[in-house]
């Protein structure tokens, strides 16, 4: 029969766009269980065109399950995923619980999809959105011309802090509308929208930008910063890559942005990068900047493709290419890929 799949974390905001791509994509499943905490449990939501109850996470949601997908919390993953892969369920995971683990494979279906060979703990990990964000454009132009390093700065959207991060940035869009005399003094938006109204944020996100997304690491690094220098060298199997990132919350609600600085093991034109990507499958190239045309999060969000424009040899050292990169967050940044990912398990009759 079709195989059984189950979404943990059905209700948040990761879940929701899952829903929505489960409608339009093609459907290979069987029965689809919702699972979430037990506050959510007992609310109906609509999966292909059917009313289904939301279960509460328990060990027995997970009988009879071929495949569950994770978008819950770290702390949540770290305990349920393997539960599920004890109930014989593979779990594929988009927590940071188990990215780093060699013995769980990190998977972009485009870039490493023979990771998939060995699954020793039954579990699979899905990349952080900013990671996956960029990693389909840079995995192509690597096999092409063999990446040395990588610089990034993220500009990245309040949604990848979650639904609170959403309510976060429209409250202090609200705050702020129409009102002409702000940002003209210094704290004179931070006053407006009160301490009290910062949510995950350390400082106003409307007219502002952040430098900041996770917790603070040693040497100053964030948390986010070190995702991207540690997934970005698992998934390129490049263990000693040369890799820094800045990242840096912008008022924007979904698609995560980040220029690219990348240099390659020999000389690479615009034009030669810019024909790899093109024929790269994930990548959509929008890269016309005589007429205005480049990716931006505005236009980008709610569609799959990983968006490449500003593509550009550095002046300064032929080997190196700079690029501005676009993906939706929510959806190649987290739920598209992870069903991606389950998707090559059916196709591969792995489940
Ligand atoms: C953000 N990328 O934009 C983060 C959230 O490791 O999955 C996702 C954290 C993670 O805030």
């Amino acid at each position: 029969g079709r195989p059984t799949l189950a979404i943990v974390g059905a209700t948040g905001a990761v879940g929701t766009v899952m829903l929505s791509l489960l409608d339009e994509r093609p459907d290979v499943w069987g029965e689809i269980r919702l699972i979430a905490s037990a506050r959510s449990a007992g609310r109906t939501l609509r999966v292909r065109g059917e009313d289904v109850v939301v279960q509460a996470l328990a060990p027995e949601v997970f009988d009879g399950v071929d495949i569950a997908m994770f978008d819950v919390p770290d702390e949540i993953s770290a305990i349920w995923a393997p539960v599920a892969a004890e109930h014989g369920a593979i779990a594929v995971d988009n927590s940071g619980a188990f990215r780093l683990d060699p013995d769980v494979p990190l998977v972009v279906p485009e870039v490493n999809p023979d990771a998939l060979a060995d699954i020793p703990r039954g579990i699979i990990a899905n990349p952080n959105c900013t990671t996956l964000s960029m990693i389909v454009a840079v995995g192509a132009l690597h096999r092409e011309f063999g990446l040395e390093s990588l610089f990034a700065t993220s500009y990245q959207a309040a949604s990848g802090a979650g639904q609170v991060g959403i309510d976060t940035l429209y409250d202090q869009l609200a705050a702020v509308g129409g009102r002409r005399d702000l940002g003209q003094t210094a704290g004179d938006v931070r006053k407006t929208i009160g301490d009290d109204g910062f949510g995950p944020f350390p400082a106003p996100l409307a007219l502002n930008v952040v430098p900041w997304a996770g917790s603070l690491k040693d040497g100053g690094w964030s948390s986010e910063e070190l995702k991207i220098r540690n997934e970005s060298r698992k998934i390129l199997g490049l263990p000693s890559l040369r890799i820094s990132a800045t990242c840096v919350r912008v008022p924007v609600i979904t698609t995560h942005a980040v220029a690219v600085h990348a240099r390659f093991g020999r000389p690479v034109t615009g034009a030669e990068a810019r024909a790899v990507l093109t024929n790269a499958p994930g990548v959509a190239v929008l890269d016309d900047p005589a007429n205005g045309e480049f990716p931006t999060p505005a236009d980008v969000v709610g569609t799959d493709p990983t968006w490449v424009g500003r593509i550009r040899q550095s002046p300064d050292d032929p080997h190196e290419v700079a690029l501005f990169v676009c993906g939706d967050n929510l959806r190649k940044g987290a739920a598209l890929n992870t069903l991606q990912i389950a998707e090559t398990l059916v196709a591969r009759g792995l489940r």
